[in-house]
């Protein structure tokens, strides 16, 4: 399980940075929001997943898409506003999807997914079906109205779903004290009805195996669970670079974070010679799924307005 575990987290992490590296040569045709340092959430929450369960995330959605297992070439071809691209090239980096892996989509509007999510979820009960949905979103999206109506009426149907807050701590540049009056976000969930608890350290190891519980829980038919996953974004907002410089945080702030960097904590738990092999592999696949993107075509003018719209007939 940790060799996976590794493949998935390593995959991530360098994907991000291979981004992060071709992004100045303007070949990347959206904004890119990293996910590097928050790897560990979307890792170990999937890891509790079955294939059939699906997922609805954000913009900043490159670790979700590709710990639910995503297409990496459609997802770099997306990036380079590509025909090849998982959206055809409509969408870019924050539009991320790919049904057949359950991705079901993310948005660029805070918080709009939460509610999305919770409609697959009803489906899914009317229909009985098995599947469950895991919703991710931002500690900013919990200040959206969508946050408690969506988790209200998850909680009235007790509906099969995972909410999933990656807490950053921050939205853009604020702080989350600096915007939340009651900042235990659990708190929330749990006055709507709906159990919640935090997960501080961002371990991997640790959010596997509560993943895993309260899946099981949720597939059980328990009704909707809430889980804070306590994290850390290493890079600014939006774009390739740090911000430090700029004075909203500090270096001192996010070094713990790097100091229990998840990448490095799995590879110490592996064979060095396994860990060189998944590496190398990793490595391979990344550089494949870049020259196909640099190889792709762009979309033709002709099919601009195909695509947009769902026609959906009475
Ligand atoms: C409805 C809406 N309001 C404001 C914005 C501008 N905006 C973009 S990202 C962002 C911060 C959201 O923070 P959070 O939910 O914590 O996610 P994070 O970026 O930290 O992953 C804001 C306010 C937006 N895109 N949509
Ligand atoms: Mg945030």
């Amino acid at each position: 399980m940790h060799e996976q575990l590794y493949r998935s987290l390593y995959r991530i992490r360098r994907v991000e940075e291979h981004a992060a590296r071709a992004y100045p040569s303007d070949k990347i045709k959206s904004p890119v929001h990293l996910s590097i340092g928050q790897e560990a959430v979307s890792v170990g929450v999937c890891a509790a997943l079955e294939p059939n369960d699906v997922v609805f995330g954000t913009y900043r959605g490159h670790a979700l898409y590709l710990a639910k297992g995503g297409d990496l070439k459609q997802m770099i071809a997306e990036l380079y506003g590509k025909v090849t691209g998982c959206a055809r090239g409509k969408g870019g980096s924050m539009h991320l999807i790919d049904p057949e892996a359950g991705v079901m989509g993310a948005s660029a509007v805070v918080g709009t997914t939460i509610a999305n999510a919770v409609g697959y979820a009803y489906a899914l009960k009317l229909r009985r079906e098995p599947a469950i949905v895991a919703s991710f979103f931002g500690d900013g999206a919990t200040e959206e109205g969508v946050f408690a109506e969506s988790l209200n009426f998850a909680v009235l149907k007790q509906l099969p779903i995972l909410f999933v807050c990656e807490n950053n701590q921050y939205a853009i540049h604020t702080h989350q004290r600096q915007r939340q009056g009651r900042p235990d976000i659990c708190a929330r969930a749990r006055a709507l009805g709906m159990p919640a608890e935090c997960i501080e350290n961002n371990e991997l190891l640790n959010l596997v195996e509560r993943g895993k519980q309260v899946v099981g829980r949720i597939r059980s038919g328990l009704g909707p669970h809430f889980m804070e996953a306590m994290t850390y974004r290493w890079q600014e907002h939006v774009g390739p670079g740090a911000d430090f410089h700029l004075g909203y945080r500090t270096e001192d702030e996010a070094q713990p974070w790097k100091d229990s960097d998840q990448v490095h904590r799995l590879a110490d738990l592996i064979d060095p010679v396994r860990r060189t092999e998944i590496e190398t592999e990793v490595e391979e696949e990344i550089a494949a799924a870049f020259d196909f993107a640099e190889s792709s075509p762009f979309p033709s003018p002709a099919e601009l307005h195909e695509h947009v719209f769902q026609e959906v007939c009475a």
